[in-house]
């Protein structure tokens, strides 16, 4: 591998061949192919340089590298027309998701919908929450009872025969893009179900597939790395590894279920199979892939075996192939992990979209505490991504929420971090005094201290309390800063229509004894029979919301990512600038303003008097006189187009 250029001939020879088939049977034109021919000459270099960076130069990796390019070819070969169409679309416009009527929605395809063919007959009710992007959550082939939601994949290539196919799934992904809709799937790539083919070769002592995974015969190697490894399901299991079999001597890695067996990424071969999985997938019509649990990918003994530059590399390896053979796709990053972490993962590069963990888990922060200023300093602060890159602005997804904020960022605002976590998981669990959530404590770890916290957005923020409109607020103000703050929001559908905990999750044989299940509810038919009756908890929020998005739509200044902190000088509230064109193209600012107590707060004239007198208050269409200050009623949040 150490001739760059002779690997590169070697696997655009492949290619070429791959192409000239392909022309020749007139699956696609020959200015395709050239294009096709110009991604590669532009990419495939570059990925050279990060194989031999993260798996070195001998033989064997040149020849899987070599065999690559000619895998690039045959996938791309296999792209629809439709897709290729989408491809020449996006490369036009590659950051189409930083547009300001993007609108993201995620859901179970069983618990929302039953099955594909359900789902797809609730495409008009995506159409009429205005979606543009449509997360489902996993739903490949996995083992039988627990299989972490679909997060234990025994094959890629199929679709949990209970929901439907591959080929609906690929048909929905069309429909869904004829609708404006771009659909997102799971790439679940640090492991596999322990049922995965793979897997089994493993556990029968097949090397070639012993070698996907990290097992080993004793005890020795697993002790040592668990001397610097999280224990991040410790309810399931203590430490990373567990027996291959029962009664079996050897222990494979499994970061997260024992049935979750952690793919071997250190194997060269593991990148060169999963990236055929992913072109799959990608080829399926997935316009974005979820890159899941991306942190845990690669392991080196003596370190956590969270984020380590390998990780990126894997990633960025991963990107290139995309670029070359299937273009329109982009990557979310599913990093959970320190804010300074999360950010590396996040460029054009490498993962185009990620999470914004730290603002949602600040939002929550300062619901519970009332108080902006950790919020205020994060969006200020940590906010701006390298461009042609954005946020994924959620309220709370499918997980637990983790209180993910910097220890040195609470520091400075004299906020101990270890107390002020009990203090968050104390007060949403319903533990603390007067609180208003509902939630449910989640992998408590009795040796760390550490927990986090489930529930759904309506039940965590107090609308089943005796003071259920402050909760309604609270729902419509936290998706309203999603909204604002740049990047594309995405609704954990259900909770548009205020949906509480389930309350039966513990009686799943299954799932019982985990409790983000508690937030993962059947579709609510009662909820969505009354979404236009705003005498109810779930008519007044997903009109609330309706009226947001609406809104959101119209203001020019949303587009992009452009954001300038803004200090309200009081603790209670929240604001931040969004600097861009009116809609008469003139340069202006969209002040927005939250106040995340249960008190009114005002904006002084003086904290306003750098802008001009007149503003337009966009929410409501009233002009204000900033000279008179702004004053927000408890849990309220204006959009102020200044200048
Ligand atoms: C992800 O989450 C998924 O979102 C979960 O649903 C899965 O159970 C898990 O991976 C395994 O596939 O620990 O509590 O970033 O926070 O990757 C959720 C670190 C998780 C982890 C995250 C993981």
């Amino acid at each position: 591998l150490n001739n760059t250029t002779a690997v590169v001939e070697a696997a655009k020879a492949g290619a070429l061949q791959h192409l000239e088939a392909l022309v020749a049977a007139g699956t696609v034109q020959e200015p395709e192919a050239l294009d096709f021919l110009r991604r590669f000459d532009l990419h495939y270099p570059a990925l050279i340089d990060l194989v031999r960076r993260t798996y070195g130069s001998d033989g064997h990796v040149a020849s899987v590298m070599v065999d690559l390019g000619a895998a690039l070819a045959r996938s791309w070969g296999e792209r629809s027309a439709d897709l290729r169409a989408l491809d020449r679309r996006r490369s036009d416009a590659p950051d189409w998701f930083l547009a300001r009527d993007q609108l993201g929605g995620v859901c179970y395809v069983d618990r929302w919908a039953g099955n594909l063919a359900g789902l797809r007959e609730r495409i008009p009710y995506l159409e009429e929450l205005g979606l543009t992007y449509l997360h489902l959550m996993p739903a490949f082939a996995v083992p039988d009872g627990n299989n972490d939601g679909g997060y234990a994949v025994s094959s890629y290539r199929h679709v949990d025969p209970r929901v439907g196919t591959m080929e609906e799934l690929a048909e929905l992904s069309g429909d869904l893009r004829e609708r404006g809709i771009s659909l997102v799937v799971d790439f679940v790539l640090n492991h596999t179900a322990n049922d995965h083919e793979w897997a089994k070769a493993a556990r029968a002592g097949d090397p070639k597939y012993q070698n996907y995974y990290w097992i080993y015969p004793d005890r020795q190697m697993p002790d040592a790395f668990e001397r610097t490894t999280r224990e991040i399901f410790p309810d399931d299991h203590p430490g990373s590894f567990t027996p291959v079999a029962p009664g079996d001597p050897r222990w494979v890695w499994t970061t997260f279920h024992d049935f979750q067996w952690d793919l071997n990424w250190t194997n060269p071969e593991v990148l060169a199979a999963m990236a055929g999985e992913m072109l799959f997938l990608a080829n399926q019509g997935a316009e974005v892939l979820r890159f899941d649990a991306v942190a845990f990918l690669w392991k080196e003994l003596g370190t956590s075996c969270e984020s380590l530059p390998q990780a990126h590399w894997i990633v960025q390896m991963l990107n290139r192939v995309c670029r070359i053979a299937a273009p329109a796709t982009i990557f979310k990053s599913e990093a959970i992990v320190h804010p300074d972490e999360v950010v590396q993962y996040i460029h054009p590069d490498e993962c185009q979209i990620s999470y914004n963990p730290l603002q949602m888990a600040l939002t929550w922060e300062a619901l519970a505490t009332r108080k902006g200023v950790l919020l205020n300093d994060a969006i200020a602060e940590r906010h701006g991504l390298p461009p042609g890159t954005a946020w994924v602005n959620y309220v709370r997804s499918h997980d637990d929420i983790g209180w993910t904020f910097s220890d040195e960022d609470a520091a400075r605002r004299g906020i101990d971090g270890y107390h002020h976590r009990r203090f968050l998981n104390d007060f949403y669990t319903g533990r603390f005094p007067d609180s208003f959530a509902d939630g449910v404590a989640f992998q408590y770890n009795p040796k760390t201290g550490d927990a986090r916290v489930c529930g759904t957005t309506a039940s965590l923020a107090g609308t089943t309390t005796d003071h259920p409109s402050d909760g309604v607020d609270r729902v419509l103000l936290a998706h309203g800063i999603a909204m604002s703050t740049g990047g594309l929001p995405l609704l954990y559908l259900g909770d548009e229509l205020a949906q509480t905990n389930d309350p039966d999750w513990r009686l799943d044989p299954a799932n019982g004894n985990d409790s983000r299940w508690a937030h993962r509810p059947y579709f609510p038919e009662t909820g969505y029979a009354q979404r236009t009756d705003s005498t109810t908890v779930p008519g007044r929020v997903f009109q609330g919301l309706k009226h947001l998005l609406t809104v959101r739509e119209q203001v020019t200044e949303f587009d992009g990512a452009d954001l300038i902190g803004f200090d309200p000088r009081n603790e209670h509230l929240v604001g931040y600038q969004r600097p861009g064109l009116d809609p008469e193209g003139w340069p202006s600012v969209v002040l927005c303003l939250a106040n995340v107590d249960d008190h009114p707060h005002r904006v002084e004239a003086l904290t306003l008097s750098g802008f001009e007198r007149e503003a337009v208050s966009l929410l409501d269409d009233k002009i204000l006189d900033l000279a008179q200050g702004v004053d927000l009623p408890s849990h309220s949040m204006v959009w102020l187009r200044v200048y």
